[in-house]
């Protein structure tokens, strides 16, 4: 092709659709920033241009955009740290991670978030649960957890008696219980006394022989003594609610 052609496809190929060219705040604008977009891990600047974000981004459940902060998947990654970890992050954007909750609160300040959860069983049976809002406190705060109502899903609501908790690791106790349900249940959360949900408990693959409500688990569907084969929790701006049919 001579060289008028090719400049008019380049021109053509160039991302000039009438909006500025803006980084990404979370996976929905990378969603909605043209293109195909598999789900993965990308690049996002909720803190400003001079901090990228890595994260992975679930581009599939009820069409996509979802920013993921909590994934297990294989047991590969220790979730039982101490608060450095939790407020820090820590894993693998590729594979399991806790995304920090200094992340997850900036993330929440930027826009407002619905929540979703989803989970699998070792059978293959696969079912979320989906929240109307999710924002956290600063630090200061304890990362106080708010979040809005249970509005669907099959595997039931087991957040809500979380809402309005402090975030507690087995090294500070914010919840309401005289021990600590971190150290107790094996896990990092917004305990209360304890909890319905505990995602980043212990992961046994399929185990035989529940012994305590130590597990990555989500009461209503599996009860507490069940660790789930996944569960990822993730965020997105409720006017991003689409349905691809
Ligand atoms: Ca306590």
């Amino acid at each position: 092709m001579g060289p008028a052609v090719a400049l008019l496809l380049a021109l053509v190929a160039a991302p000039a659709r009438g909006r500025p060219l803006l980084l990404p705040l979370d996976c929905a604008d990378v969603r909605n920033s043209g293109g195909a977009k598999p789900s993965g891990v990308y690049a996002i600047y909720p803190a400003g241009p001079a901090s990228p974000l890595h994260v992975h981004c679930d581009m599939e459940s009820d069409g996509g955009g979802w920013t993921v902060f909590q994934r297990r998947l294989d047991g590969s990654v220790n979730f039982y740290r101490s608060w450095d970890g939790y407020k820090n992050g820590f894993g693998s954007t590729s594979g399991e991670y806790w995304l920090g909750l200094d992340n997850i609160f900036i993330l929440s300040q930027r826009r407002r978030n619905e929540l979703r959860v989803d989970m699998e069983d070792w059978q293959g049976n696969r079912v979320h649960a989906q929240y109307a809002s999710f924002s956290l406190d600063p630090e200061s705060f304890g990362y106080r957890l708010d979040l809005g109502g249970y509005v669907g899903g099959e595997a039931g609501d087991a957040m809500s008696s979380h809402n309005g908790m402090k975030f507690t690791t087995y090294d500070r106790d914010q919840d309401v219980w005289e021990k600590n349900c971190a150290g107790h249940f094996m896990g990092a959360f917004w305990y209360a006394a304890c909890h319905t949900a505990n995602p980043n408990g212990l992961y046994i693959p399929d185990s035989g022989s529940p012994h305590g409500s130590v597990y990555a688990s989500w009461l209503p569907w599996k009860g507490n003594g069940y660790s789930l084969k996944n569960i990822s929790m993730k965020l997105r701006p409720p006017s991003q609610l689409q349905k691809k049919n």
